[in-house]
């Protein structure tokens, strides 16, 4: 067992049975041209997540965790995408229109790979998802069953939007949470530092929240 400083109170967790899930560390959010582009946002912002997600995970590997990277995206001819998904945003270019890294949000297309600083590695588990939560409409349930999974290190973009609903679900399902707080980051400041604050209100509402120094400290 090891002993992890976090809000509200210190957790105890068993690395054999704990999970680092990094959450849509893709092109598509992080480089000018994709999603996060299209929607208006300053994608340079998401930036600092990747330093603590590289320590998060070369600590994880080391300790045999299972690790888990998701991507956001949809099918080539969308028919797992959402009519209300497809219809929002206002700009010029949607879900599944031509931009300069393939289609927008796209399985297969460049912008809907993974960032190079966090490529996956042979074996570790990539997990399609056509939603903002991991759990909807994929195995990560199946799959965290199969492994004796209880709890999860969190990490990944963004704070309040694709994190905090996996999070939700998870903590619904029974997983302890830790949301890593400076391996998480979100297009808004003031919302990333209000979701952090809502995970662990309310003596821990919906998890746990540590930085990537004690997570990686407790781990080592
Ligand atoms: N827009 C935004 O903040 N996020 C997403 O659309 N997806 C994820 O958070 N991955």
């Amino acid at each position: 067992m090891i002993e992890i400083t976090a809000k509200p109170y210190p957790l105890r967790l068993d690395p054999a049975s704990s999970a680092l899930i990094v959450i849509d560390m893709q092109r598509d959010f992080l480089e000018p041209g994709g999603f996060g582009a299209m929607l208006g946002n300053d994608v340079s912002l998401l930036r600092s997540a990747i330093v603590p997600c590289q320590r998060l995970l070369e600590v994880a590997r080391k300790a045999g965790m299972l690790v888990i990277h998701t991507r956001e995206g949809h099918r080539p001819d969308l028919s797992d995408a959402p009519p209300a998904k497809l219809a929002r945003g206002k700009g010029p270019t949607r879900i599944g229109d031509l931009g300069p890294m393939g289609r927008i949000l796209i399985r297969g297309e460049p912008g809907h790979d993974f960032i190079p600083e966090l490529y996956p590695l042979p074996g570790e588990v990539v997990l399609d998802k056509p939603g903002k939560g991991s759990f909807c409409q994929t195995d990560l349930a199946l799959i965290l069953a199969n492994r004796g999974i209880r709890s999860l290190l969190v990490a990944g973009v963004t704070t309040e939007v694709c994190v905090h609903t996996t999070v939700r679900e998870a903590n619904d399902r029974g997983f302890e949470c830790v949301v890593v707080s400076d391996a998480v980051a979100s297009y808004f400041p003031e919302f990333h530092r209000v979701a952090l604050d809502m995970i662990s209100a309310q003596g821990g509402i919906f998890g746990w929240v540590a930085d990537s120094t004690a997570v990686c400290s407790a781990l080592t």
